[in-house]
């Protein structure tokens, strides 16, 4: 799921040779001619409808004359500037001045007030929120300023850096563990298997960071070992560790990877004996047995069934039946259950029976929500053959305009609440995000135009998620209100205020923009880089969570680097900036829920 992968739901239920490195195989990413974006002009008119843009007001508004906060950030992270300091904003141009050799030399940002400002001399340029607005006097001051250069922003360089950065924490104090505890300067260990490292593998090739990669394979061929008296969870072994073999294995040809993704895809197969087939969340992948958790013996919806991209493929790549029949029974007895509503899912389902459980929420979020992403990328997966992957999920979305989509008050944004017992709950996880993307991916393929009209409308409230909180990131959940009365159409509350570093708003960033080529997107997307730099950068290395959104000057860091940091957030952010729209081609390639891309099987298959 999103679901139990996620630690805050997890606790919930806890407390209740180099030489493998070669170049990516001719037709894997290859290059298209400027101007053309693929796919794009498949998509009719009518999928690209003119939406009522809700007006927004942002949260209150600091005093006219209030000082931008110091680009210091917090004083608990307080780092060096970095390359997000360099700063283009909205309605400012940049002009490019060449060198004598007609290189790129540099850059003079022209605000939107028509100042040139230089970013360097550690002039913040005006942002539009979370506390960054510029002043009068700000602006009359840039104005002043003589006209000078400031270094070209490039955001890709800027999410490599970021990458490195993160890295070089986690090489220093959590090599070759499972997360980095960047402010302690430690590592936390879940399933002891180097789950950080295998996260990021693909994201290192994609971003072209091949000496750290060439690092990253030598632990894998030398030090990774799946003979280990360990339990782990099903779903997140399988979307982290077999998905990111695989993926780094299609990306780089490199058969190391698929060695390890058979082996440990061949471990976690004890899950599926259960009595119903529906697998249990645990496996010791060293003694080759599997278990319910200890207080029940159901599982999670969406973790049973967003397993199917990897197995499936792994039954592709060896031509062994058997992961590929154990999933898709999985899929075929959800299909068929009583107890959906439109389309709906519950969020739990028992091993013994096979039937759903009869508590919890209709939700998009948290122990539901990759199962609807699954239907989609299956059927695209498999080439739009499977035509009950596609009913299921064309139903789900009625299923959610029906029972589950409101406006707030008072400027009408989408969401997408929950329902139980019958009553609407105006509560969105951050979760929910990764739905604009997928709906837009579906349209891309020919579904419904609305589905975009709808994807259009979601992707700006999860924007207004970020851009609504004083550090311009977004919480957790956001209460979303529908008769407001204090003004606002978001609330936080108290409880909901962290930040994880997830990735499912760039994650849909990234095919708003693929899709439409709106830069808004982008510049959506580099508003969030910026603040995971200013908030949540760990000046030894590493980013961490943080507790507290709301709180510029201390946002609560949590000492937690998830692995999705580097496996999803800064791969997704790297490709909504990358100009290159063939690199990992959306008609080529489906990403499973941790953002490993999976091919989609030629026709033949
Ligand atoms: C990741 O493990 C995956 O994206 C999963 O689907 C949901 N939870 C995290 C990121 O939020």
């Amino acid at each position: 799921m999103k679901g139990l992968s996620d630690r805050s739901i997890k606790e919930d239920w806890v407390e209740m040779d180099n030489g493998g490195l070669r170049p990516i195989p001719p037709g894997l990413v290859p290059k298209i001619p400027p101007g053309v974006v693929p796919g794009f002009q498949d998509i009719p008119p009518e999928v690209m409808p003119e939406i009522q843009r809700p007006s927004i007001p942002l949260l209150p508004k600091p005093p006219a004359m209030r000082k931008p906060p110091s680009k210091r950030g917090p004083p608990v992270l307080q780092k060096r500037g970095n390359v997000s300091d360099w700063q283009v904003k909205d309605g400012e141009e940049e002009i490019v001045k060449r060198d004598e050799d007609g290189g790129k030399e540099a850059k003079t940002v022209i605000s939107w007030r028509g100042a040139m400002i230089e970013a360097e001399q550690g002039t913040e340029l005006q942002s539009t929120a979370h506390g960054k607005e510029g002043t009068v006097a700000d602006a009359e001051k840039a104005a002043s300023l003589k006209p000078v250069t400031v270094k070209a922003v490039d955001r890709v360089e800027a999410v490599r850096e970021a990458f490195r950065h993160a890295w070089k924490g986690y090489k220093a104090f959590a090599w070759g563990h499972d997360e980095l505890k960047p402010i302690s300067k430690t590592h936390g260990e879940w399933f002891g298997l180097g789950l950080t490292l295998i996260d990021a593998l693909d994201t290192m090739w994609i971003l072209g960071l091949k000496d750290e990669f060439a690092e990253a394979r030598k632990w894998v061929e030398t030090e990774l070992s799946f003979s280990k008296n360990v339990d782990v969870n099903l779903f997140e072994s399988t979307i982290r560790i077999l998905g990111g073999l695989l993926s780094t294995y299609h990306l780089t040809g490199d058969t190391l990877f698929l060695d390890k993704a058979k082996d440990i895809g061949f471990r976690l197969m004890p899950a599926f004996k259960t009595p119903s087939k529906i697998p249990y969340s645990d496996v010791n992948i060293g003694k080759g047995t599997a278990h319910p958790p200890r207080w029940t013996t159901d599982s999670t919806v969406a973790e049973v069934t967003s397993i199917q991209l990897e197995f499936r493929e792994l039954s592709r790549l060896t031509q062994d039946p058997q992961y590929q029949n154990a999933v898709e029974e999985v899929t075929r007895q959800v299909h068929r259950l009583e107890g959906k509503r439109d389309g709906l899912v519950p969020m739990f389902i028992n091993t013994n029976s096979g039937k759903f459980t009869r508590r919890g929420a209709f939700t998009l979020g948290a122990r539901a929500d990759s199962y609807y992403e699954y239907l989609l990328k299956q059927w695209l997966q498999g080439g739009k053959k499977e035509t009950e992957l596609l009913e299921d999920y064309l139903q789900a979305i009625e299923g959610v305009r029906k029972n589950l989509l409101r406006q707030t008050s008072p400027s009408k944004l989408t969401f997408v609440g929950e329902l139980s017992n019958g009553h609407l709950n105006p509560k969105m996880d951050h979760l929910v995000c990764f739905l604009p993307g997928t709906l837009a991916l579906g349209a891309h393929n020919g579904l419904p135009a609305d589905h975009m009209d709808l994807a259009l409308q979601l992707m700006e409230t999860c924007h207004q998620m970020y851009a609504q909180m004083e550090t311009g990131l977004s919480p957790e959940i956001a209460h979303f209100n529908l008769q407001s009365s204090n003004g606002r159409d978001i609330d936080v509350k108290p409880a909901d205020r962290h930040n994880l570093l997830r990735p499912e708003t760039v994650e849909s960033l990234f095919y708003m923009y693929r899709f439409t080529k709106d830069s808004k997107y982008r510049d959506w997307g580099w508003d969030i880089l910026q603040s995971f730099n200013k908030y949540t950068r760990v000046p030894s290395g590493g980013y961490t969570s943080i507790g507290n959104v709301r709180d510029p000057v201390n946002p609560a860091p949590r000492d937690k680097m998830e692995s999705f940091f580097l496996g999803e957030t800064l791969k997704y952010l790297f490709l909504l900036f990358s100009d290159d729209s063939e690199l990992i081609s959306l008609d080529k390639y489906i990403f499973n829920t941790e953002a490993h891309p999976l091919p989609i099987w030629p026709s033949t298959s």
